[in-house]
C-alpha cells in the first residue's frame, strides 16, 4: 500500500468541529500523518487542550475557536492562511428525531445551517489555498444520512443530502483544477457527543441508539477512513466512502442482542 508524504506545499490540515468525536480523532490521526493541524471548534478550552495533547506527542497543532456559521469569523481565519492541504468538514451533527409532522423548524435550520452552510463557508472560503497548495483535498464529513432516508430523521437526512450535494457538485465543478474532493459517510458511531446532543442531553435516549449493537463504529474508525483517504496518491480521489458498523445493513436495518 503506498501512502503518500504530505508535501511541503500541502502539509496544512484545518479540522473543523474538533473538539470531541470524530473531529478530534481526525486531527490526531492526520497529525500522526505528520500534517501541521489546525483544529477550529467553538469551544476554545476544548480546542487548545486537544493541540497541548498534540503537541506534546511531538506533533504540529494550532487551536482557532470558530463558528463555522459565523462567515465573517471564518473568512477572517482563512487569511491566516496563502497555502493548506486540507479542509476537513467535519462539524455538525443532529438536533431532534421527530416526525415530519412535528419536527421544529429551529432545528431544522440549525442543522442546515451547521451541515451545510457551515462547509460552504469553510469551503468557499479556504479553495483558494487549497489550489494554491498545488495539491489540495476537502473532505466533507457527511452520514449514511445523506444516502437514504429514515422515520424521525428528515431534517438531519435533509441537511445531510445538502452536504452530499455540495460535495458531489463541488467535484465536477472544479475538475481539472488540482483539488480533490472527497466524501466519508459514517454510519452508526458512538461518540460521547452526537446521540446526547441529539436528545437535548437525554443520557437514556442517547443510549437507546446503540442499546445491543455489538460494536458500533469509534471516533477512531472514521477517522482511520478519512486519514486513509487523504494520504492516497494525489491523483487518487475517493469520491466517497461509506462506513458502516458490520451490525449495521442500512439506516433501518441494524442487528441487536437484546
Ligand atoms: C449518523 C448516522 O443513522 O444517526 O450520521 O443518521 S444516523
Amino acid at each position: 500500500m503506498s501512502t503518500a508524504a504530505p508535501s511541503a506545499a500541502s502539509r496544512i490540515a484545518v479540522v473543523t468541529g474538533a473538539s470531541s468525536g470524530i473531529g478530534a480523532a481526525t486531527a490526531r490521526q492526520l497529525a500522526a500523518a505528520g500534517y501541521r493541524v489546525v483544529l477550529t471548534a467553538r469551544r476554545k478550552d476544548r480546542v487548545e487542550r486537544l493541540a497541548e495533547e498534540i503537541q506534546a506527542a511531538g506533533h504540529a497543532a494550532t487551536a482557532y475557536p470558530l463558528d463555522v456559521t459565523d462567515r465573517a469569523a471564518v473568512d477572517e481565519f482563512a487569511t491566516a492562511f496563502r497555502t493548506i492541504g486540507v479542509l476537513v468538514n467535519n462539524a455538525g451533527g443532529a438536533l431532534g428525531a421527530d416526525p415530519v409532522a412535528t419536527g421544529d423548524p429551529a432545528d431544522w435550520r440549525t442543522m442546515y445551517e451547521t451541515n451545510v452552510l457551515g462547509t460552504l463557508n469553510l469551503t468557499q472560503a479556504l479553495l483558494p489555498a487549497l489550489e494554491a497548495s498545488g495539491d489540495g483535498t476537502v473532505v466533507v464529513v457527511s452520514s449514511t444520512a445523506a444516502h437514504s432516508t429514515y422515520e424521525g430523521g428528515a431534517g438531519y437526512v435533509a441537511a445531510k443530502h445538502g452536504a452530499h450535494v455540495l460535495a458531489e457538485t463541488l467535484r465536477l465543478e472544479i475538475v481539472g483544477r488540482p483539488v480533490r474532493v472527497v466524501e466519508v459517510a459514517p454510519g452508526m458511531v458512538r461518540t460521547e457527543e452526537f446521540a446526547l446532543t441529539r436528545f437535548g442531553g437525554d443520557a437514556d435516549k442517547a443510549a437507546k441508539v446503540y442499546a445491543g449493537v455489538a460494536e458500533p463504529l469509534t471516533a477512531d474508525d472514521v477517522a482511520d477512513t478519512i486519514t486513509w483517504a487523504v494520504t492516497r496518491p494525489s491523483h487518487v480521489n475517493i469520491d466517497l466512502l461509506v462506513v458502516r458498523p458490520r451490525a449495521q445493513a442500512s439506516n433501518t436495518k441494524v442487528h441487536r442482542e437484546l
